[in-house]
């Protein structure tokens, strides 16, 4: 269908606005960590305004939730997408964006009076973020048929909560009956949470691919000593372990170079007092990179290290994975598309690929997918500072737009 329609900016900016208001931090950010009252408060917004626009409403077991809007015909749906938890410091663009412009873009087809062929979809999906249970994206993961729904139900979480019984106690234990739809085509729109777009004067990211994720939990177990009467040679010092691994991982990403990052974002010292020699130690290593080989590379280094130093400290180390996904590309044809759509709308488009990880490259194990990024604002994401312009919001979600009803003919 072509058409010339433009979202409402002013629209989509005050529903961006209203969800930010559930889990609002003090400090303006945005506290919604999955499956916790404030994502239940932003859950049922996100539901009544789906509702308001005459959307089918379906909420499957693990509590993913999707808006079907009827087609001229039947048949597997266009989607649009993303997540509303958060983390804990998050801002109110991250996932946000995808879900509030899918609707934005129901409500101004609905109001040109157009029907696609094709039903059409909002959706989204369950703990997209993983900062309270992990992995991440284990809603997506569900719904893509890539981790049974047991599995997720009964993960628990860094605050010892179950996610089968956070989603019952918040209402979103959905239906067992809603199964996995099939789905024609899904499209993302997110912020790009790095500085690429901004720093060279893009306003479009036509997102080719995300890169490989490794995520996990190192458990190391000392011995706990009087840090003053303690001879240095008779320490086992899980703490000064854990220091070891976290400036080896980053001296590490600056060797591998490219686009290897690592981070060490959760640190927990036992019994964690001045005058005590630590015991024990949990740290989380996230390890990226497009390149598979070379995260594989960065892995077994990081492991060898780690195992060589714990040895050497006389200290055991436990390592669990929290999660490890490999590089997934999008569908060429569609990222061609979104880079064609840019330019018919006279929009600055960049390929690139994506440094965080996103549902959409879970439903490309099942249905041809693709992200249209717009810019961060100095790069910054996962943090209260987040934030994008309101018109490179509504220029992102006129792709959409644009793409959407495309796929839909
Ligand atoms: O960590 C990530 O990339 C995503 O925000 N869960
Ligand atoms: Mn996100
Ligand atoms: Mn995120
Ligand atoms: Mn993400």
């Amino acid at each position: 269908m072509r058409h010339n329609l433009r979202v409402n900016g002013a629209r989509l900016q005050s529903r961006l606005e209203r969800l930010a208001e559930a889990g609002a931090r003090p400090d303006g950010g945005v506290n919604r960590l999955a499956l916790t009252d404030a994502d239940r408060d932003g859950r049922d917004l996100v539901v009544g305004w789906m509702r308001d626009l005459g959307l089918a409403v379906a909420i499957d077991a693990v509590g993913n939730v999707v808006g079907l809007r009827a087609g001229r015909e039947d048949g597997p749906p266009v989607m649009m997408g993303s997540h509303i938890d958060t983390v804990l410091t998050g801002g109110r663009y991250d996932g946000a964006l995808g879900v509030m412009a899918g609707l934005e873009v129901i409500e101004t087809l609905a109001e040109a009076g157009c029907v696609t062929r094709r039903p059409l979809a909002v959706a989204f999906f369950t703990n997209e973020e993983g900062a309270r249970f992990q992995p991440d994206m284990f809603g997506s993961l569900v719904f893509t048929g890539q981790l049974p729904l047991a599995a997720a139900l009964a993960t628990v979480g860094v605050d010892g909560a179950t996610a089968g019984e956070e989603l019952r106690r918040i209402g979103y234990a959905g239906d067992a009956a809603v199964g996995r739809p099939e789905v024609h085509a899904y499209v993302e729109l997110h912020v790009e949470q790095g500085p690429t777009l901004e720093a060279e004067g893009f306003v479009i990211g036509a997102v080719e691919g995300v890169q490989g994720i490794s995520w996990t939990e190192l458990t190391i177990s000392g011995q706990a000593n009087h840090a003053g009467t303690t001879p240095m040679r008779m320490r086992h010092d899980a703490g000064y372990v854990a220091a070891e691994i976290a400036t080896f991982a980053r001296r590490l990403a600056g060797e591998i170079g490219g686009h290897q990052v690592a981070t060490v974002g959760a640190l927990t010292l036992t019994p964690n007092l001045v005058n005590v020699v630590p015991e024990r130690a949990v740290m989380t290593v996230d390890l990226r990179n497009t390149d598979n080989a070379a995260l594989k590379d960065a892995e077994r280094r990081l492991t060898a290290f780690a195992a060589a130093t714990a040895a050497a400290e006389g200290v055991t180390l436990e390592s669990r994975t929290l999660a490890r996904f490999d590089p997934v590309p999008f569908a060429a044809p569609l990222v061609a598309r979104v880079e064609a759509i840019a330019r018919e709308l006279d929009l600055a488009v960049k390929r690139l690929p994506s440094g965080a990880g996103h549902d959409a490259q879970m439903l490309a194990a099942v249905c041809p997918a693709c992200m249209i990024f717009v810019p961060s604002a100095g790069g910054v994401s996962h943090n209260i500072a987040e934030y994008t312009a309101s018109d490179l919001c509504a220029a992102g979600a006129d792709v959409l737009l644009r793409l959407v009803t495309e796929l839909a003919e």
